[in-house]
């Protein structure tokens, strides 16, 4: 991974404005959870005022200058991490493409559990920060410590539970002793604005955003699973007839997947030749290759034929790829326009979304209907 990550100094300055009421489509008011117009993730670096926002809480009031993460657990040296403790360890820039384990949620039948994302909780952005494995590793982790639970300062009531509980995710040993996934305190060359966790988040690159912690308040490093509602009831794959009472699948990796920025749904454009625009990512593996179809609206899934699009842009081990694809419009016709992503293991899209209790993790082919119309004259 080494080529994307930059050893420097942070940089201070002044947080961004918070994104401008205009620039995402807001999915829930409060707590405030909003996404980006496809069409506006035109850019590889996703701009902070369009980079979606996920709270399940109300977000906590930020006293950056007396921050602290509590270190506990089965570590030799347990105790606070200030800011400045942070600043002692050498920092790194990696792009990190993020996107939320409920994307394209509202797609799925029959209607899922959880807020009614369309395709734009995800974004890209360059995230500055110190290797969490480095900071484990001053604290003495020992050999004991299998579970890292990431708590923020954020909590409140969630079904199921009788008191306030706080947001919380937890990792594995490996994923949390990963060089690249770090504790990041600047996003896009600023200061972590406060939607996006400021002052201190968890960046856990090729994992859906549920792992990225923000507003970090909290490392306990455990010798068993952790048990936290987030981890074990929210973000897990749960499938028809299984048993409520047996452990689940938890959602991790990103799957992947591609999504077309252009043209928009619904769009109406005439005879001839366009370039169809797009996005793809995966999480584990890199995307090989984009394929781009279009076929009358109503066809049956054999008459599809697929043309290869070309990637475009840097190829960054956690970040997606733009991609582009000429495709001719020789009769009018309501269309269905469609892309697919395989990634290097030859792992591709699914055609259609496959139904989970809390419609998580969706990465089936993205469908736009548009209409060809004959020029006017
Ligand atoms: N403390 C805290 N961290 C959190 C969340 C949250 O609600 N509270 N939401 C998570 C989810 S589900 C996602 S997708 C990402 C979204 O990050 P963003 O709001 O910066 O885009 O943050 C994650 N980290
Ligand atoms: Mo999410």
């Amino acid at each position: 991974m080494s080529g994307s990550a930059r050893i420097g100094r942070a940089r201070g300055g002044t947080p961004p404005p918070e994104p401008a009421p205009d620039e995402l489509d807001v999915v829930v008011g409060e707590p405030r959870c909003a996404e980006a117009p496809l069409g506006s993730l035109d850019s590889w670096i996703t701009p902070t005022s369009r980079f979606f926002v996920r709270n399940h809480f109300p977000m906590p009031a930020v006293e950056t200058g007396e921050w602290k993460i509590d270190l506990s657990g089965q570590v030799a040296r347990p105790g606070p991490v200030t800011l400045a403790d942070l600043r002692e360890f050498s920092n790194r820039e990696i792009v990190v493409t993020m996107e939320c384990a409920g994307n394209s949620r509202s797609t799925i039948t029959p209607r899922t559990q959880g807020i009614r994302w369309q395709h734009g909780a995800i974004g890209t952005a360059r995230w500055r920060g110190v290797s969490l494995a480095e900071v484990l590793h001053a604290a003495g982790i020992l050999d004991a410590g299998r579970t890292i639970v990431l708590e923020g300062a954020d909590r409140g009531p969630e079904a199921g539970s009788a008191s306030d509980i706080p947001y919380a995710m937890s990792l594995p040993r490996e994923k949390a002793l990963d060089p690249d996934t770090l504790l990041a305190t600047e996003m896009n060359g600023a200061p972590l604005s406060r939607a996006h966790g400021a002052p201190v988040r968890a960046i856990v690159p090729g994992w859906y955003g549920m792992a990225s912690v923000k507003w970090l308040r909290r490392i306990q490093v455990l010798e068993g699973p952790f048990d936290g509602f987030f981890r074990t009831e929210s973000y897990v794959i749960i499938g028809e007839g299984d048993d409520p009472d047996k452990p689940k699948t938890p959602v991790t990796s990103l799957r992947v997947k591609s999504l077309i920025t252009y043209p928009p749904e619904h769009a109406e454009i005439p005879l001839g030749n366009h370039l169809i625009r797009g996005i793809a990512w995966s999480g584990d593996s890199e995307v090989r290759s984009v394929e781009v179809s279009y076929a009358p609206a109503g066809a049956l899934e054999p008459q599809i034929s697929w043309t290869p699009a070309t990637l475009l842009g840097p190829s960054e081990r956690y970040a997606w790829r733009h991609w582009e694809c000429p495709l001719e419009f020789q009769r009018p016709g309501y269309y269905l326009l469609r892309a697919r992503a395989t990634d290097a293991h030859g792992v591709t899209q699914p055609l259609r979304p496959s139904w989970n209790y809390r419609g998580v993790a969706t990465n089936a082919v993205h469908a736009v209907s548009i209409v060809v119309r004959r020029p006017a004259v």
